[in-house]
């Protein structure tokens, strides 16, 4: 992450950018390491010294919107604008100002939305009218913020472009098997469509989906995360990416491009017996470090770890993470991937269909009854204690 970082400060500079815009996940806990935090604010530090006149953050499903907002006044004062929690609409329009102290740019700076944030009514008794309120509170809220931008730039009597950001799902999105896209609303049946952001927005600026892809229009923009948050087949399928818009002044319509991010490290999944795993790390070639998570499709009476270690002891590029039998029977795991990613793997739907199927319930509508009721009770635990699983 810490290459990444300075890569993109580098780029910050040759490229001349005048604003990032950052649309969450930021961390990938409620409570971040140090660390991270340290990563966090050194970033910022960094980005502040720069020709970067402003940044913006919205926060993600696995953010602590508290955690963000609570330096949100004090980063404020370097033009570090943070929205961790749902604000007032008013409160989620920025304005940024030219040199000349003119408003040249109008940001509708959503943060991710809680359900209980943004759900209308309260008459909603079964699951799928409240999934379908939930999506009229998405809407009800983008309207209100738009509602606002629309009278700001009226009121300047000058047609600055207006930009959005959003942490969601829009449908039709592109989703890489096991790479960690939790779902972001209980069921996750919540997926809108891209008419939330009509045509009036020059971009949008989304956070949530892995894989950098459009949302059905050029200039609806999911980045992408930065680095692999999985381990894969083969080294870097897809690449990552940051994304520039340009937008000349006059013009309502931004030049966009996708920046390529070098690769620092590969996440390399290695699948086969023991004998196949072990002759695959002996004839690796890897450039850059390389993590290793190891499949075996088959018991082994040897003492896999030992072993396997032996054969990378000269390449300090390499290093196993886990080592684990098919089926997510998790054998051995290191230290830089501790146990409790394997809980991760799982949703808590997913948790709850291994039970229905330890306890063989098998008759459809039944499954389907008590899924629907494990359901509400999910939605009552995240209403009153938010985050407790985001
Ligand atoms: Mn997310």
């Amino acid at each position: 992450m810490k290459n990444f970082l300075d890569w993109l400060i580098n780029l910050i500079k040759s490229e001349n950018i005048d604003l990032l815009l950052i649309t969450g996940d930021i961390f990938n806990t409620v409570n971040p390491d140090i660390q991270s935090q340290e990563l966090y604010y050194n970033f910022l530090n960094d980005v502040v010294k720069t020709n970067c006149k402003n940044v913006v953050i919205t926060s993600g499903n696995h953010d602590s919107a508290a955690f963000l907002d609570a330096s949100a006044s004090l980063l404020k004062n370097f033009n570090v604008h943070v929205i961790g929690r749902v604000r007032k609409p008013e409160d989620e329009v920025i304005i940024l100002y030219n040199e000349q102290n003119l408003p040249e740019l109008i940001i509708c700076a959503v943060p991710f939305l809680h359900d209980s944030d943004i759900r209308t009514g309260i008459d909603e008794n079964d699951f799928k009218s409240r999934q379908k309120a939930l999506i009229d509170g998405i809407y009800q809220h983008y309207n209100e913020v738009y509602e606002q931008a629309l009278k700001i730039r009226e009121n300047f009597k000058n047609n600055i472009p207006i930009i959005a950001t959003g942490h969601l799902f829009i449908t039709g999105g592109h989703v890489v098997e096991g790479d960690g896209v939790r779902e972001l609303y209980v069921g996750d049946l919540v997926q809108v469509q891209n008419d939330l952001f009509p045509d009036f927005l020059s971009y949008t600026a989304l956070g949530h989906l892995h894989s950098r892809q459009n949302a059905g229009r050029e200039n609806i923009c999911y980045s992408g995360s930065p680095v692999e948050i999985n381990f894969s087949e083969s080294v870097r399928v897809i690449k990552k990416s940051v994304n520039i818009f340009e937008l000349s002044p006059g013009n309502l319509k931004p030049d966009i491009k996708f920046i390529d991010i070098p690769n620092y490290r590969d996440f390399l999944k290695i699948r086969g017996t023991f004998d196949e795993v072990v002759e695959a790390v002996q004839n690796l070639k890897c450039q850059i470090s390389t993590w290793l998570e190891i499949i075996l499709t088959e018991r082994t009476e040897q003492d896999a770890q030992k072993i396997l270690n032996t054969c990378i002891k000269d390449r300090p590029l390499i290093e196993i993470v886990s080592i684990q039998l098919e089926k997510s029977e998790k054998i051995i795991s290191n230290s830089s991937f501790n146990g409790a990613t394997l809980l991760d793997d799982f949703s808590p739907i997913k948790i709850f269909e291994l039970c229905l199927d330890e306890n063989n319930i098998t008759n459809s509508t039944q499954r389907e009854i008590y899924t629907d009721l494990y359901k509400e009770i999910l939605n009552e635990i995240k209403t009153e204690h938010l985050n407790i699983y985001d």
